[in-house]
């Protein structure tokens, strides 16, 4: 086929997907992303198009839409959304994490469950792809109020979850306490204790580095990048946007690997601290942000020789390296052109489609190397599959043996990245991840039959 007719294919599949839910702009991006390269790979390959793969995989396999009703601090009755997308089970249970983010809609549930699909089969783990949450905004409540607020989630998600079933973990306003609180009210609930939940505290089946998965293997799939270019990490300067759980566990790897980290933010703005965030500064972050909940602007108050950039990104910082660990749609065309101006040579994105269509382009033009989240963050949901793992065998590996099996997969991920996405001398890693990811996904499906 040629590239015009390639193009065309496309957009017609867009506009179809489009007309069943013309409003689901996450969720519409995410897919183009992937059938951009996935139309030209079924046409080549004809055993996978009369299955009609994408347009089953479009499609979540189920989606559950609840009320969670809770008692605000003044009594008061507040009311949110609760939902969970479970996609795809092809592979495996539904496994994905749950936001809790006053954004959270079906639009960018499904955007995440979507990714969640192909990220989670890249692992080579029997993993499903599913997410869930609420529109509930943690932000500014009490301990109390997140309590009870869990437990009302719980009181009806129960039903939909189970060890055999769905398998949930946290994600953006979802971590070590939220979990506590559901795996707490759905141990009571079912009268089990199972390993329904991944991200578990330590001390009662959750796995050790789960917390700093998804930062470690992000940092583990850069340096596989940079090595597969004769590169290193070593000196380099590194910009991350985000301080919380990818953020702070991406920057404690890159200062690790010799890295100097330059930048951290929240939705406030970002910090820039010109000497460099050390292991000592990172500990006052993590405080920050996971205990008191503050804001990452007081780390100037600590550090004054940092500066505080209100309502502003930190693309704009001169790098090498560029790691969105914030949210999706972050780093847009504008961002994008200031890292290419800058020099900035690699953007491994921490975050879940943190960079827009429009900014991939700019990347693509310009020969910078660009990974996506699909590929780059999957050694959180990787690590929630060893925690499973751990958890049926009734046993808790050592922090050497989690940190060795993650680095291995990250490992196997970018050498299917190379091995699906080699053009010429150059490897693309969006088309590469894609293309990885479809496949393990579309051959169980067709084995499956038509279901
Ligand atoms: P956290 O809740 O721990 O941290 C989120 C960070 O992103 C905060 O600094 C937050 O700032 C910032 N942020 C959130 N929403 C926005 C927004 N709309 N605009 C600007 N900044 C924002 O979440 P995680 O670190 O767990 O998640 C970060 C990203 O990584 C998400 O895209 C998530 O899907 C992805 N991810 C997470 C994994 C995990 O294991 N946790 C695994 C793989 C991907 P503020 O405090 O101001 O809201
Ligand atoms: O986006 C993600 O991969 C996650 N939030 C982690 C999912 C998981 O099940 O660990």
């Amino acid at each position: 086929m040629s590239t015009n007719n390639h193009q065309t294919q496309l957009k017609g599949f867009i506009e179809s997907v489009k007309a069943k839910q013309p409003h689901e702009e996450e969720f519409l991006q995410a897919v183009e992303e992937v059938a951009e390269f996935i139309l030209p790979f079924i046409e080549e390959n004809p055993k996978y198009k009369k299955a009609k793969l994408l347009e089953r995989m479009v499609e979540p396999e189920r989606a559950v839409l609840f009320r969670v009703p809770w008692l605000d601090d003044k009594n008061e009755i507040q009311i949110n959304k609760g939902f969970r997308v479970q996609f795809n089970s092809a592979l495996g249970l539904y496994k994905g994490g749950l936001r809790f983010h006053p954004s959270v809609n079906l639009s960018i549930l499904k955007f995440l469950g979507f990714e969640q699909i192909f990220k989670n089969s890249l692992t080579g783990l029997p993993l499903g792809g599913g997410k869930g949450g609420s529109d509930f905004d943690p932000k500014g409540k009490s301990n109390e109020e997140v309590m009870r607020f869990c437990q009302s989630f719980m009181t009806e998600l129960f039903r939909h979850i189970g060890s055999e079933t769905d398998i949930p973990a946290g994600d953006i306003g979802v971590g070590a306490r939220e979990v506590g609180y559901m795996f707490g009210q759905y141990k009571r609930l079912t009268n089990e204790f199972t390993g329904t939940f991944t991200g578990k505290g330590v001390k009662w089946g959750g796995s050790l580095l789960r917390t700093e998965a998804t930062g470690y293997g992000l940092l583990y799939f850069v340096k596989e990048m940079m090595q597969h270019n004769g590169d290193s990490l070593e000196g380099k300067t590194v910009v991350i946007s985000g301080s919380g759980n990818v953020a702070q566990y991406a920057c404690e790897k890159a200062i690790e690997m010799g890295a100097k980290v330059v930048t951290l933010s929240d939705s406030d703005g970002y910090i820039y601290d010109k000497d460099g965030i050390t292991h000592e500064k990172l500990e006052f972050v993590k405080e920050l942000k996971n205990e008191k909940r503050a804001r990452i602007k007081e780390y100037t108050k600590q550090y004054p020789s940092a500066k505080f950039f209100g309502d502003k990104r930190p693309w704009e910082v001169k790098c090498d390296v560029a790691l969105p660990c914030a949210t999706q749609n972050e780093l847009e065309e504008e961002g994008a052109k200031a890292l290419v101006k800058n020099g900035c040579k690699l953007v491994a994105e921490g975050a879940n489609m943190p960079t827009t269509t429009e900014a991939i382009h700019i990347f693509e033009k310009n020969d910078i190397l660009y990974a996506p989240g699909k590929a780059s963050n999957a050694g959180g949901v990787a690590t929630s599959g060893l925690e499973m793992t751990q958890n049926s065998l009734r046993l808790s590996w050592t922090k050497e043996k989690v940190d060795e099996e993650l680095k291995a997969i990250m490992r196997k991920i970018h050498d299917q990245c190379v091995e699906y996405g080699k053009e010429n001398n150059n490897v693309n890693y969006l088309k590469g991840a894609n293309i990885a990811g479809f496949v393990r996904v579309a051959d169980a499906m067709i084995e499956q039959g038509v279901v």
